[in-house]
């Protein structure tokens, strides 16, 4: 299997809870290296960039509210197999339907604010790594 990274987000709703550090520690402990991580806030057209894909969709203006109600925690995380893998640990989009002890099943209130983004390719999580992180905010952990 081949070394993926994925890009993840600790939406506002984890950040409000006090969740960053048990969230985490769960990613560290499924075995995800964290290579690049900051703390920011995104406007509503910086989270309206970032989910261009949903401009269509009828819940994208209440995502990007959400998203940029609060700060969030991008990391860029390094794994095999790590786009298949972080999907399944953080649990089915809404919470009602993701599978017991994933991150949403454990700590999201609704499919609106789920706590947690996972990148759905390994193309995709190149291109959302980029939107957040330069090539030398990218460390070279455990190398
Ligand atoms: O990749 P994932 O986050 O699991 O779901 P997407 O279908 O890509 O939707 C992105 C984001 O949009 C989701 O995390 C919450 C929000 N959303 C929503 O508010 N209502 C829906 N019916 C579907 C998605
Ligand atoms: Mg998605």
């Amino acid at each position: 299997m081949a070394v993926e990274r994925t890009l993840t987000i600790l939406k506002p709703d984890c950040v409000r809870k006090e969740l960053i550090g048990e969230v985490t520690r769960r990613i560290q402990e499924a075995g995800f290296t964290i290579v690049a991580m900051k703390m920011t806030r995104l406007t509503k057209d910086t989270a309206g960039g970032f989910y261009a894909v949903h401009k269509e969709r009828p819940f994208y203006d209440e995502l990007c509210e959400f998203m940029s109600s609060g700060p969030c925690v991008p990391m860029i995380l390094e794994k095999e197999n790590a786009i298949e893998d972080f999907r399944s640990f953080i649990g089915a989009t809404d919470p009602n339907e993701a599978e017991e002890g994933t991150i949403r099943a454990d700590f999201a209130d609704s499919v609106g604010e789920n706590i947690i983004h996972g990148s759905d390719s390994v193309a995709n999580g190149k291109k959302e790594a980029a939107y957040f992180f330069s090539e030398a905010e990218v460390v070279a952990n455990k190398a």
